[in-house]
């Protein structure tokens, strides 16, 4: 759960987990179409196979004021087939509540006990008993000839005592009075913990962290930026760009190297005030063909979920550096209308940039590693342009740097 004082916005994640086919997805459709507009985001669903989730599904909702406090609830589903283990593990990171969806058919209570487990399994991996974190048991499907009697499910599978909903997800009953019953519980946790409003009230009860007075480390145009944020920035930027896998939890980081990483994080504020100013944004489709691109990179499920988790990189880093992307390319594209010509490369340019950087290709011939030698001059040149593009920033910019807050 991410509570931010300063915006008064609260925002928890819900993950619905459970078998294959159990009705998650549908879930979060009919949640998509019930919830009015202007509560609701995009429903997303990364990589998907006919109607079986491959990677997750994610709505965001917006549920409210709660204590004068904005409340966001980002929804999550899990893929249930038995072979994406690691995805479910990973989606399941960081998850304020777990709405179980169980299939109430008679014949589907081995799957839904071994689901079950594997929840089990992967909570304890992140240090949380499944009878610690809020968690609602839905009994999908009730409308089916073989669904079993409530009782029986309970005495089956609801061995931590956790509230019950029954539900037919294919039409949509249920489905909001198990979101509600969730979204209570993570709710009331929340209350527990900060009673009274929040700060000053509050502030006694709230984590250190929290306490704290915001310290800045630097000012870029109106846009401070905070010394909690750029610590995030930086471990990211890190985790992202680690050459060794598996990534320590936290690197400390040098002045120097502090100080670098500072000045591509201005860049990269001065880039957004550009593009708002534009009105240049990256839209959810962009988003997701971009996530969509990046899942593709790997061969397997496996191999992408391996790599996200041995950089601790979360679904959202994903999205959020996606955005990114998106965005720095578009700018680009409009500030250097002539990038085509720019960026052209001769056999000539190319053959002189092979010869200059002769270590980069191992001492290999120009004709055995020119396709690299082009990607590699691509790159560079591309760098080229973005540097003198934020030096026009820069130009017109106001910046101020408080080193000693680094
Ligand atoms: N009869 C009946 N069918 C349902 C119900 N809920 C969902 N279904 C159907 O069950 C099938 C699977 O539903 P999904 O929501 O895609 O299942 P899922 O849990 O997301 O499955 P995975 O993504 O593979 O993990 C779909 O055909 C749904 O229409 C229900 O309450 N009753
Ligand atoms: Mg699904």
């Amino acid at each position: 759960m991410q509570i931010n004082y300063a915006k008064k916005e609260i925002s928890c994640k819900l993950v619905y987990y459970g078998p294959g086919m159990s009705g998650k997805t549908t879930n979060l459709e009919v949640i998509h179409q019930k919830v009015p507009d202007e509560n609701k985001g995009e429903m997303t669903s990364i990589a998907t196979e006919g109607d079986r989730t491959l990677f997750f599904d994610f709505l965001p909702l917006d549920l409210g004021r709660v204590r004068g406090m904005t409340t966001k609830f980002q929804l999550y589903t899990v893929p249930g087939q038995i072979y994406y283990a690691s995805t479910r593990k990973l989606v399941l990171q960081g998850a304020d509540a777990v709405i179980f969806v169980a299939d109430s058919q008679a014949e589907k209570m081995p799957e839904n006990i071994e689901s079950l487990k594997d929840l089990q399994d992967n909570l304890a991996e992140y240090g949380i008993k499944i009878d610690e974190i809020p968690l609602v048991l839905q009994w999908n499907k009730r409308d089916l000839p073989s669904a079993l009697p409530v009782e029986e499910l309970d005495a089956k599978i609801n061995w931590m005592k956790a509230s019950t909903v029954e539900a037919i997800a294919a039409t949509g009953e249920g489905v909001l009075p198990t979101l509600k019953t969730a979204a209570s519980l993570v709710l009331d946790r929340l209350n527990a913990k900060t009673p009274g409003a929040p700060p000053p009230a509050a502030a006694a009860a709230a984590p250190a962290e929290e306490k704290k007075q915001e310290v800045y480390v630097s000012r870029v145009n109106h846009d401070q930026i905070s010394r909690s944020y750029f610590n995030q920035y930086c471990q990211l930027q890190y985790r992202i760009n680690a050459k060794s896998v598996p990534v320590e939890d936290f690197k400390k980081f040098t002045l120097e190297e502090k100080k670098k990483l500072l000045e591509s994080l201005i860049n990269y504020v001065l880039i957004l005030q550009d593009a708002k100013k534009r009105n240049i944004k990256a839209s959810k489709e962009e988003v997701d063909k971009q996530v969509a691109a990046f899942v593709k990179r790997f061969n397997s499920q496996e191999k992408l979920d391996e790599f996200l988790q041995s950089r601790k990189i979360s679904l959202d880093n994903l999205r959020n550096e996606g955005t990114k992307n998106i965005i720095i390319g578009k700018l680009i594209a409009q500030v250097i209308p002539d990038l085509g010509e720019r960026t052209k490369i001769t056999e000539h340019d190319l053959r002189a940039f092979h010869e200059s950087n002769a270590a980069l290709f191992g001492g290999k011939s120009f004709d055995q590693t020119k396709n690299e030698a082009l990607a590699a001059y691509k790159n560079h040149m591309k760098r080229a342009l973005l540097e003198e593009f934020y030096g026009k920033l820069r130009e017109q910019a106001r910046i101020e740097i408080f080193q000693d807050k680094l």
